[in-house]
């Protein structure tokens, strides 16, 4: 038996227990109302190859000998791109995205291009992010505050092909800083 089998089954005898103390009856895991939430995929424990990926936002230039010590972060230094520009994960995954420097993560819906961002709506706490939330699912931190670098995982509980941009206008307007994430059944 696999640790993550016995694992299961014990959350499963301890479900059970509980249940039985209050007199109810098992129901499948379809049936239970977290099951049915927001996809089937929510609390699933998952594993291989396809369970998660990284996406670098953003990265530090080398070509120009950049030296950031003790706390620097050019903006001239910077490096606006999904790396890569699109990654696969399946249902249930995560993705990791390493940001460098100022950028915001936004992530749209299944099917959502880039043309379908209305770039021009500013957020109006910070206006030169843009404020776009049709079909929105994600928004990520305020990249104002330091330290700008920073990991940010999103979960990814239903297939689909998942636009994500960089709110900071002139990287997306600009710089064409946007990317995919793939969800395979
Ligand atoms: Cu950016």
């Amino acid at each position: 038996m696999t640790k993550t089998s016995r694992r299961n089954l014990l959350k499963g005898a301890a479900a059970g227990s509980v249940v039985a103390g209050l007199g109810l009856t098992t129901k499948p895991e379809t049936a239970r109302p977290e099951a049915h939430a927001a996809g089937s995929h929510q609390h699933e424990p998952i594993s291989g190859p396809l369970a998660n990926a990284s996406i670098n936002f953003g990265a530090w230039r080398t070509d120009i000998s950049l030296d950031r010590f003790p706390n620097n972060s050019p903006i001239t230094g910077n490096q606006h791109q999904l790396t890569p520009h699109e990654v696969t994960i399946k249902a249930g995954g995560t993705v990791n995205f390493i940001i460098g420097g100022l950028h915001h993560i936004l992530v749209y819906d299944d099917g959502t291009q880039p043309g379908d961002i209305n770039a021009a709506l500013a957020n109006p706490a910070f206006t030169l992010l843009i404020d776009d939330p049709n079909n929105r699912i994600y928004r990520g931190l305020d990249p104002r505050p330091l330290p700008q670098d920073r990991v940010e995982t999103v979960h990814f509980p239903n297939p689909g092909d998942y636009l994500v941009i960089c709110g900071v206008r002139p990287h997306f307007v600009n710089d064409n800083m946007f990317g995919f994430v793939r969800v395979l059944p």
